[in-house]
């Protein structure tokens, strides 16, 4: 079968499922929230990462079924956690570049949040850098109508594609995540170190709160400390679990 068929397929069959992976306080290292993070457990060919078939469900249009049902599946589980007491803030969720195209992205969100009953400002949705710049006037537009929502908005990989600062000022964002490229050789690339430090001051100046990806290290994060870093996620903290073993960890500590 043809890994479109076997998409398709996976999809009809619930073979989807979703894990987490923490975002961090730097100050405080409290779990600020989780991002949701999609796997395709297939039957033959075990856990497919999303790099293998993400590109593919773009081309194919799969990825509008495929990214409602990961939005509905994360705001359902963070209200579950939540009437159960576990108060995680926020669930993060990736908008690949098609569905920020639809026309009716807004009103597809807005449904979600009805039916799954999660407060708007529990959301929070990561856009990445290059979608959002694609068509900056009617990105603005868009942004306005998600944010009218209630929920929250973040540029995902920062830095890896073309910001226009103008643009960057009037878009009604709440983060910016730097791309975890930068983070990697912190901190023996001083280029590098120096562009980390550069997104920190601008999401500061701008007055948005900043994450940095990929935090492998105390060396990275003491970086990140002294430069002012607000949130960051990464192996150092946890890798991206499945939801029974993030609840695990958070319970027992562990
Ligand atoms: O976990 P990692 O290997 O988990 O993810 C690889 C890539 O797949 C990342 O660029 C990530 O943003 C993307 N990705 C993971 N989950 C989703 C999702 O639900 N929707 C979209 N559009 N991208 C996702
Ligand atoms: O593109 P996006 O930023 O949404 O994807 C996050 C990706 O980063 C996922 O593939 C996730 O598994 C991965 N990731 C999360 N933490 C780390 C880390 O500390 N190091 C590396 N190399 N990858 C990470
Ligand atoms: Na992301
Ligand atoms: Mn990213």
């Amino acid at each position: 079968l043809a890994l479109e068929a076997k998409l398709r397929r996976g999809l009809e069959r619930e073979e989807m499922v979703l894990h987490f992976q923490p975002l961090i306080g730097i100050g405080d290292r409290k779990l600020v929230g989780v991002e949701a993070l999609l796997r395709w457990q297939d039957p033959t060919d075990g856990l497919v990462p999303p790099d293998r078939f993400i590109p593919l469900a773009e081309e194919t249009g799969l990825i509008v079924p495929l990214g409602d049902w990961v939005l509905t599946t994360a705001c359902r589980q963070l209200k579950a956690w939540r009437d159960d007491g576990i108060m995680i803030d926020m669930m993060a969720v990736n908008l690949s570049p098609r569905q920020f195209q639809l026309p009716d992205i807004a009103e597809r969100i807005r449904d979600v949040l009805a039916e799954t009953g999660l407060p708007p400002h529990c959301l929070e949705i990561e856009i990445t850098e290059s979608a959002l710049m694609e068509q900056a006037e009617a990105t603005l537009t868009k942004l306005a109508a998600l944010k009218a929502l209630g929920i929250r908005l973040a540029i995902d990989d920062f830095g890896t594609g073309y910001s226009s600062l103008a643009y960057l000022k009037r878009f009604p964002i709440d983060k910016l995540k730097v791309d975890k490229s930068f983070i990697a050789d912190i901190p023996s690339n001083l280029a590098d170190m120096e562009i980390t430090a550069a997104i920190i001051g601008l999401a500061q100046n701008l007055n948005l709160e900043v994450l940095a990806e990929g935090v492998e290290t105390t060396a990275q994060l003491d970086f990140l400390r002294g430069k002012g870093c607000d949130t960051a996620q990464g192996y150092l903290f946890a890798r991206p679990s499945s939801a029974e073993d993030l609840i695990r960890t958070l319970v027992e500590g562990r």
